[in-house]
């Protein structure tokens, strides 16, 4: 039986907090243009093109226009919020937790192998649908493709979703070892966990048959001993003793899947997916006899264990209380709160309609309430006699840096239920 969308949306929020290895739903067709970019460190000006993106590497970030990326078409949903935060970089401000910790992983990786792992940082996020979901075998009815689950600049054209998006190209570029880190995007839930914009490190290694031939193992479990080992000697690097385990996992790139979770603040939290990678994108690439492992690291949330941060929007402060308590190359500091303010809790409850998701909702909130949304939760659902469905959401308000008054609260809610209305045409209870 097919899951409607809310149903999906209501057990993918309350079983799992991974995107991609979510199975099928109900998804919306629509036509694929043509790819947009090739395997470059920047986007071009295509002689056709809507896009234009300039190469600004030299001033230390891609500059990319506006216009390029938000347009009133409804073969585009990106709001002006996700725009703001393309060339930011994070992941390339040596004194930011997400460079250092970025640095970190290149140190192990520097450290552990005789081989040097290439490594790239400035790939453009804005990929082609075939680079996000083609290449990595991604199959055409998989939810992650969803206008609801991806930010589309237009049909053919996305800001990458995971930094998976690079593997085919770099492999068919001729490298074997490689780590690839950026900026990804996707339409999610709002808590503490999971931010629209966030930050992978991708990891892949190609063996040739000489390398595990003399193992007795098949190339399969040679590559898969070798990826735990791998992984599981990062996380010491990175943490000394800390509380994981392994969990199979589905994606549609590796076969066999797995992600790991570390126990932080009370709770499992899933930090990277990881397996071996599938013999049909390394035939397509240029790799006929090999076998390889790939990893996808959440910097973000490795970031959060390391240095004791409680909260993802953190990251994107520049509140100097933030900023100045971590230096380049240090990783034992622990991030002390400057101060907590009380959180304020608005309750808002309507009956939904067939095309309700609870990410359309999520990007309302965010949208009207910015970082000052903390999260977004659904405490009830019923349905009536009539059929209807009805859903009732906490949205949680605080600032990191300040206090917020009554009247600036207000505002907000009457704002985001304004939108609720107009925008999502759900009827307000
Ligand atoms: C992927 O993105 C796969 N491409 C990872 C992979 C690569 C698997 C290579 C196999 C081989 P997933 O959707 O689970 O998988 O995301 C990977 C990690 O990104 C998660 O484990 C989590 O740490 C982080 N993550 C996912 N969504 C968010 C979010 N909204 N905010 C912050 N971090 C997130
Ligand atoms: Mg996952």
């Amino acid at each position: 039986m097919a899951l409607s969308i809310a149903q999906f949306t209501f057990f993918t929020r309350a079983a799992s907090s991974s995107f991609l290895h979510r199975t099928n739903a109900r998804f919306n067709h629509f036509t694929f243009s043509t790819p947009f970019s090739t395997a470059a460190a920047t986007c071009t000006r295509k002689k056709n093109g809507r896009l234009s993106v300039l190469s600004a590497l030299e001033l230390g970030g891609v500059k990319i226009a506006r216009d390029d990326v938000v347009r009133d078409d409804p073969t585009n949903n990106v709001p002006d919020s996700i725009f703001s935060k393309l060339g930011m970089q994070l992941h390339k401000r040596n004194q930011h937790p997400i460079g250092i910790l970025k640095n970190a992983i290149y140190e192990y990786f520097d450290a552990s192998y005789s081989t040097k792992f290439d490594k790239f940082d400035d790939l453009c996020p804005l990929v082609s649908v075939k680079q996000n979901f083609d290449d990595v075998l991604v199959p055409a009815d998989h939810i992650s493709r969803s206008y609801n689950d991806t930010y589309y600049v237009d049909s053919g054209t996305v800001l990458r979703c995971h930094t998976s998006a690079h593997q085919a190209e770099l492999l068919r570029d001729g490298h074997t070892h490689f780590l690839v880190t950026g900026d990804v995007y996707r339409r999610d839930s709002i808590d503490s966990t999971h931010y629209p914009v966030f930050h992978q490190m991708e990891g892949f290694r190609v063996f040739s048959p000489k390398e595990w031939e003399a193992s007795g193992l098949d190339g399969t479990s040679y590559a898969a001993e070798d990826l735990k080992k791998c992984l599981e000697g990062l996380a010491r690097h990175l943490f000394g003793a800390v509380e994981m385990r392994w969990i199979d996992a589905y994606f549609p790139f590796t076969n066999p899947s797995f992600e790991l979770e570390i126990y932080f603040q009370e709770k499992w939290m899933e930090v990277l997916g990881c397996g071996v990678t599938e013999q049909e994108i390394l035939r397509n690439n240029g790799q006929l006899d090999s076998v390889a492992w790939a990893f996808g690291l959440g910097l973000e949330r490795l970031a959060m264990v390391l240095f004791d941060i409680p909260d993802i929007r953190l990251f994107w402060t520049t509140d100097e209380r933030f900023t100045s308590q971590f230096t380049k190359g240090k990783m034992g500091i622990k991030f002390k709160p400057f101060s907590k303010f009380p959180p304020c809790y608005k309750d808002m409850s309507f009956w939904i309609n067939e095309s309700f998701t609870e990410n359309n909702l999520c990007e309302v909130v965010r949208g009207v309430a910015g970082d000052l949304a903390e999260e977004v939760q659904l405490i009830d659902n019923f349905t009536n006699k009539k059929g209807m469905t009805s859903h009732c959401y906490r949205i949680a308000y605080r600032s990191m840096e300040r206090s917020l008054t009554d009247e600036e609260i207000n505002e907000l809610q009457r704002k985001v239920r304004e939108q609720v209305e107009t925008k999502l045409n759900v009827e307000l209870r």
